[in-house]
């Protein structure tokens, strides 16, 4: 039967041999003891020799139901015959109106899938597809790595048992359908949106996530830590890490590979290529290659169409020769492999995974089959499938956009337009790009890099300008770091955008290679503060304490966008160490900006005074300077005066103006959008070493983020949660001046509103 299907599926790769195969308009978007040997790694004519012994082709696509799960269909749906589905034909088209889902509507848990046929599949393939559309052109969200694994989706949770079989979504960013799958399509519509779904997987949300994600590459160590976990434990379950091409980009998926290559634990791995790297992957200029070499290779192994006949002929041997000569059948696999790389091997195989494709990740037999394979074999060790899929496939908008709607606003289905509000300034990305591109007119030793987020950083715009002196990395903040770090050896001036999160990963980087060396690596450090829907994956909360910690650093923070154009400027000009500054996601609030984009250079560790008072002082660092001069105007509505002072350095600090404000005024209060042990936390160490603290006259308080992760939501919502709003801070500031009262009727007077 499996035969039969294989024979019948043309074009997709076969397992082999046994297997068978303002101011300016705004341009950026925010956009178990365990089996293993711990010896020798086996190689590749021992894994085709398990899985020649123990392929099971009678198990393909049958209905294969335990009673266990059919008890839980009971369970969990009433009636067994609510599991039988009427066919009716496959979506085509994609209108105005959500079609009708008559299969999909059957289907709560993955247990409902079970026993579909082929041709059932493919429908709830088409009906899943055209739900994700629809529910995405309302809420927005990541729609086009979602659109893409649609039918992988599918044939994975036909095949394996979740949730005791565990699937890891690599970002995360990909599982809609997933979700969709997993019992929370009713609640689709809130994905991304207070107290709604989050938009990547999520432990606390489902035991369907067995592992949460929004940072890229993890499912493989992860994975194999189930893995492993599950051996030591002696449990039989399966372990499946769905990764992307850009996933594969970074560090630790090769980490991951050689550590499971080496252990030889049973799980599997699906490369997911799109050939989709970098957000997006196709710049200003329209569509590139993708970077790095892996992506290189993939692209000669999709395209190796002698090869994939001489796997078709090594896979027909196989099946020829029959049983006991399974030496000669693994020789043939050997030659069709020798023929992928002509060193004798895949890459993956020289690290240990068996590789199986390219497969057609849209074709549900094909999967379907290859998953069912390795499935019922149980000593296969770590195996990597090639599955080659379409970011965006099925919805004709995604596919031919440059950035495949990787990630969309709420959208028309009809004519695939988003609803992008434009705002009157640009974004700080937009302006961070702006700024950087006139002081690489003034400099050319000024160099940009990026860790696969042209679009995010706004780096796009410096790589048209300067193609030379633009460098994506792929996906790899830590090697981003060191390469930048090399640059700076040779004289160069390299700007390293990457979001504030990211750039968690390159710490040990920023540490030992830039700030120990005391090399002049300048971070623009992006998304800075709290994202709003992308949440705590992706909120910068952290790297004010990260950075401000480590001696030789200059961290700054712009109030606004000016500022941003001016630190740009200042971090060019400090050459001798490194520096860094932070800006958030949205926009400007339309000051002037600086003529042709060039900012001055500012006073190393000199903040401002942005508004003089009397009874109360502000200290802000970074944008949230805004909602302190907000406060105050709600303070000068109850009689109290308050000073605003723009710290625009957290490192070094601004000495004299903090002995000033604590000489002038009786309450002093730091405000940040960053995580305990940053800029309150320098400003406080300061005072107190400073003694200006001694004579216990002066009021101090710092407000921060909270010390918990808050959810995805609106930027509001998540603003008023951290405690960070104008009247929050101007209600703070009542309290330490002894007015209950007016600090009550303040917050009654904001709710309100
Ligand atoms: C550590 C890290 N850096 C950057 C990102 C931003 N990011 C999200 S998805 C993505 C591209 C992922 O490409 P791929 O794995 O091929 O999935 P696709 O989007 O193509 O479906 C990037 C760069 C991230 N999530 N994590």
């Amino acid at each position: 039967m499996a035969s039969s299907l294989l024979q019948g599926s043309a074009g997709a790769a076969r397992l082999t041999p046994a297997l068978g195969s303002s101011q300016r308009a705004q341009r950026t978007e925010d956009c178990g003891v365990c089996q293993c040997t711990y010896g020798p790694r086996k190689g590749p004519q021992q894994a085709v020799d398990r899985f020649a012994l123990q392929s099971n082709a009678s198990n393909f696509m049958g209905a294969n139901v335990t009673a266990k799960q059919q008890e839980k269909v009971t369970r969990t749906r009433g009636s067994k015959a609510q599991t039988r589905a009427t066919v009716v034909p496959v979506v085509e088209g994609i209108g105005p109106e959500k079609p009708p889902t008559p299969i999909l509507d059957t289907v709560n848990y993955p247990i409902h899938l079970k026993n579909l046929t082929a041709k059932q599949l493919k429908q709830l393939a088409s009906e899943l597809r055209a739900e994700v559309i629809h529910t995405v052109s309302k809420t927005g969200g990541h729609l086009g790595s979602s659109l893409g694994v649609v039918e992988l989706t599918v044939a994975l949770h036909h095949v394996f048992d979740c949730p005791d079989d565990k699937i890891l979504w690599d970002v995360g960013h990909q599982a809609y359908p997933h979700k969709i799958l997993t019992g929370r399509r009713s609640r689709m519509h809130t994905i991304r949106q207070t107290d709604g779904l989050s938009g990547f997987t999520k432990r606390a949300e489902s035991e369907y996530d067995c592992f949460g994600a929004g940072h890229s590459s993890t499912t493989i160590s992860a994975g194999l830590g189930m893995a492993v976990g599950r051996d030591l434990k002696k449990r039989d379950n399966h372990v499946i890490a769905v990764i992307g091409d850009g996933a594969m980009t970074a560090g630790q998926a090769y980490e991951a590979m050689n550590n499971a290559g080496y252990l030889d634990t049973n799980m599997i791995v699906i490369l997911n290529d799109n050939k989709q790297v970098s957000l997006p992957t196709a710049n200003l200029d329209g569509p590139t290659r993708p970077v790095g070499a892996l992506s290189s290779a993939l692209a000669r192994l999709n395209a190796n169409r002698p090869l994939r006949e001489l796997r078709e002929v090594a896979k027909s041997m196989t099946k020829s020769i029959g049983g006991p000569v399974h030496e000669v059948a693994a020789k043939v696999d050997e030659y069709a492999r020798g023929m992928i790389s002509g060193s004798g091997s895949t890459f993956f195989e020289e690290l240990g995974l068996y590789y199986i494709g390219p497969v057609d990740g849209h074709s549900i037999e094909d999967l379907v089959t290859i998953l069912r394979e390795v499935k019922s074999t149980n000593s296969a060790g770590p195996v990597l499938i090639h599955a080659v899929t379409e970011k965006g496939k099925g919805y004709d908008f995604a596919e031919k956009a440059a950035d495949k709607y990787h990630g969309v606003v709420p959208f028309d289905v009809v004519s695939g337009k988003q609803n992008k509000k434009k705002g009157k300034t640009s974004s700080y990305t937009q302006y961070f790009a702006d700024a950087l591109v006139a002081e690489a007119e003034a400099d050319p030793a000024v160099v940009a890099i990026h860790a696969a987020m042209g679009g995010g950083t706004g780096l796009n715009y410096f790589q048209k300008r300067f193609p030379k002196r633009c460098f994506d990395v792929g996906i790899a903040e830590q090697h981003a770091v060191t390469f930048a770090a090399g640059l700076a050896t040779e004289g160069l001036k390299p700007f390293c955008a990457i979001y504030s999160t990211f750039l968690q990963r390159g710490y040990d980087q920023v540490c030992h290679d830039v700030s120990l060396q005391k090399l002049p690596v300048r971070f623009a450090m992006d998304r800075a503060g709290l994202v709003g829907a992308d949440g705590p994956t992706h909120a910068g909360a952290f790297d004010v304490t990260y950075m401000a910690t480590l001696p030789h650093m200059i961290v700054m923070a712009p109030s606004d966008e000016a500022e941003l154009f001016h630190m740009v400027a200042t971090a060019a000009a400090i050459d001798d160490q490194p520096s860094c500054f932070r800006y958030p996601r949205g926009n400007g609030i339309g000051v002037p900006l600086p003529a042709n984009n060039k900012g001055m250079v500012l006073p190393i560790g000199k903040g401002r005074i942005l508004r003089e008072g009397t009874d109360v002082a502000f200290l802000a660092y970074g944008t949230i300077a805004q909602n302190c001069l907000a406060a105050s105007d709600l303070l000068s509505d109850s009689g109290v005066s308050a000073t605003v002072a723009d710290a625009r350095f957290c490192k070094p600090l601004d000495q004299e103006l903090i002995r000033r404000l604590a000489r002038e005024h009786r309450v002093l209060i730091t405000v940040e959008e960053g995580s305990i042990g940053g800029f309150g936390s320098h400003v406080t160490f300061f005072m107190q070493m400073d003694g200006l603290l001694d004579s216990g006259k002066l009021k101090i308080r710092q407000m921060i983020l909270p010390d918990i992760y808050i959810d995805h939501g609106s930027p509001a919502a998540q603003l008023e949660q951290a405690g960070l709003t104008a009247g929050q801070i101007a209600g703070t500031a009542l309290r330490l001046l002894g007015n209950d009262r007016e600090a009550l009727a303040l917050a009654g007077r904001q709710m309100s509103k």
